[in-house]
């Protein structure tokens, strides 16, 4: 699970748009939800494109499967983009508000086009329907 930039400030302002939940708080729904469908998850967050993508590249061969919300980035990353298909790991965007229904910059993802698919406008529930959506896509061993 990948949070993008200023996902660590969640809880702290704007409630009306994304919820009371701190990241902590749903990083440990999400790591409780993973031990029951019976995967490991693990959550990182950063505020930097590059840290992001580094991670991503990090993933091929370690990881089954990409959650990731990259925040500010979904509408202007052409890298998170190229990193994200460069892995192909299955890989689900979410986002706490339906971003379609917000100003109009938020309106397209750069990055949704090479995820597997998307999940958004749920708050946190975005999140515990993507890491299940992704659990989907895993092949079995
Ligand atoms: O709805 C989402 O999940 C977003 O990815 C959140 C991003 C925003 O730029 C996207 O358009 C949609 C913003 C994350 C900032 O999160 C904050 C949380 C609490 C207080 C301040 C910022």
């Amino acid at each position: 699970m990948l949070h993008g930039p200023n996902l660590n400030l969640l809880g702290t302002r704007e409630p009306e748009v994304y919820g009371r939940d701190t990241l902590a708080d749903v990083d440990r729904e999400l790591k409780a939800l993973g031990k029951e469908l019976g995967v490991a998850v693990e959550c990182k967050q950063s505020n930097h494109e590059g840290e992001l993508i580094d991670w991503i590249h990090a993933a091929r061969g370690r990881c089954a499967a990409l959650v990731i919300n990259p925040g500010g980035l979904t509408h202007t990353s052409v890298a998170l983009r190229d990193a994200i298909a460069g892995v192909a790991l299955p890989c689900v965007e979410v986002h706490l508000s339906n971003i379609h229904a917000r100003e109009e910059l938020r309106h397209r993802s750069v990055t949704a086009a090479v995820c597997t698919g998307a999940v958004l406008g749920f708050g946190k529930h975005s999140y515990l329907l993507g890491l299940r959506a992704a659990v989907s896509r895993i092949a079995p061993t």
